[in-house]
């Protein structure tokens, strides 16, 4: 999973980057926004793997990993032109999921240059932004269409093109996502090359200050009628991560943080942007994978390297419930829940797969 984290300067994305990677980049009042995006890859943490560490005693263990980038700030004066730039964009296009931060705090030089907190005028600002910047794409690219029919090139793939873009711009000059269009599996390969920004999955980060922090059941609802947010206490939880986890634990129940915010924002992802885990275990290596909810067991063979999906045999599966349960994969073959499924097979969250294949 690769999550990029965007938002107005100033709403905290850095300070929830070091939260969730326990750096400790730059983050101040006053410092000017850097060219260059902050990027950390963390762990997932997940006891599953810890407790199939124990059984199998592998050479290494290989937890899923998340990547976070932490990108330049949409500045004061752009909101209502562009909020990227063309260098920003080509960044924003290669993550997977877009967190929104929106600052949820006050702050007095903040408040002073950017007026007081306001997430849900800031949500709607970035949404706009996301949404105006793929309109952008799908005119220009409408406009290269129509100059060329006008030079007397036309095939049947641009009129098609032409078809599934008119859709797009239908829905994205009334604010629309490209995410909420239907599109049948024609216009989705049409479509693909462009990697709109409103496609990705999009929710939000309410970055809370310590005082309102767990108080905010009004506004998140009104967020998630938008998208499906969660709330950090950025500051805190930044500060948290550089303890030691008995000292964090003390300082968390204060607030009523149970869980610190990389474990908190993992499951969350995971649920709200429909990733599974699936398990490869052996002497060798223990290994967590993460894939979407839906996809099936050649998909789950192609996560693991490409000669697995394309000479896919079989899969030999068994949950990790059952081997929990059981004690050992003996325990699991000799109840009979040890089972092989086909190309077709829907991977579950917590299935435990070898793949058979020949290349
Ligand atoms: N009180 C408070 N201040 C915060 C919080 N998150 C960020 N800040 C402050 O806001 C300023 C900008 O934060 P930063 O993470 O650099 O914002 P960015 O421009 O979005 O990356 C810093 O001075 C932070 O200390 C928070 O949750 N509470
Ligand atoms: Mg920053």
């Amino acid at each position: 999973m690769n999550l990029g984290l965007i938002g107005r300067e100033k709403a905290g994305k850095t300070t929830i980057f070091n939260a969730l990677t326990g750096k400790s980049a730059d983050v101040s009042e006053y410092t000017a926004a850097k060219l260059e995006p902050n990027r950390a890859v963390v762990e997932v943490l997940d006891k599953r793997v810890d407790v199939l560490t124990e059984q199998y005693q592998p050479k290494k263990t290989i937890y899923a990993t998340i990547h976070v980038t932490d990108f330049v700030g949409l500045s004061k004066g752009s909101a209502e032109h562009s909020l990227f730039s063309v260098a920003a964009l080509g960044l924003i296009k290669t993550v997977d999921s877009l967190a929104l931060v929106l600052r949820n705090f006050s702050n007095p030089v903040i408040d002073e240059v950017y007026g007081p907190a306001d997430p849900v005028k800031e949500l709607d600002t970035l949404l706009g932004e996301l949404v105006l910047t793929d309109q952008i794409v799908v005119e220009r690219r409408l406009e290269k269409i129509n100059e060329d029919l006008k030079r007397g090139k036309k095939d049947a793939h641009s009129a098609q093109e032409e078809k599934a873009l008119q859709r797009l711009l239908e829905v994205l000059s009334e604010g629309g996502k490209v995410r909420d269009i239907d599109l049948n599996a024609e216009e989705e390969k049409t479509l693909a090359g462009f990697q709109f920004l409103t496609a990705k999955p999009i929710f939000a980060i309410l970055n809370s200050g310590e005082e309102n922090y767990g108080k905010n059941e009004a506004l998140e609802k009104t967020i998630s009628a938008v998208c499906p947010v969660i709330e950090f206490a950025g500051t805190f939880e930044m500060e948290l991560a550089g303890l030691k986890e008995d000292e964090a634990a003390e300082f968390m129940s204060d607030l009523g943080i149970t869980e610190s915010a990389r474990s908190r924002l993992t499951t969350f992802a995971h649920d709200i942007l429909g990733y599974i885990s699936f398990f490869t275990v052996g002497k060798d290596e223990v290994r967590a994978w993460t894939i979407r909810r839906g996809e099936n067991a050649v998909d789950a063979a192609g996560t693991i390297h490409s000669d697995l999906a394309r000479g896919f045999i079989r899969a030999e599966c068994f949950t990790y419930d059952d081997f929990a349960a059981l004690g050992s994969e003996k325990a699991v073959k000799e109840k009979g829940l040890f089972r092989l499924e086909g190309k077709d097979y829907i991977v579950k969250d917590g299935d435990i797969l070898n793949i058979r294949f020949s290349v």
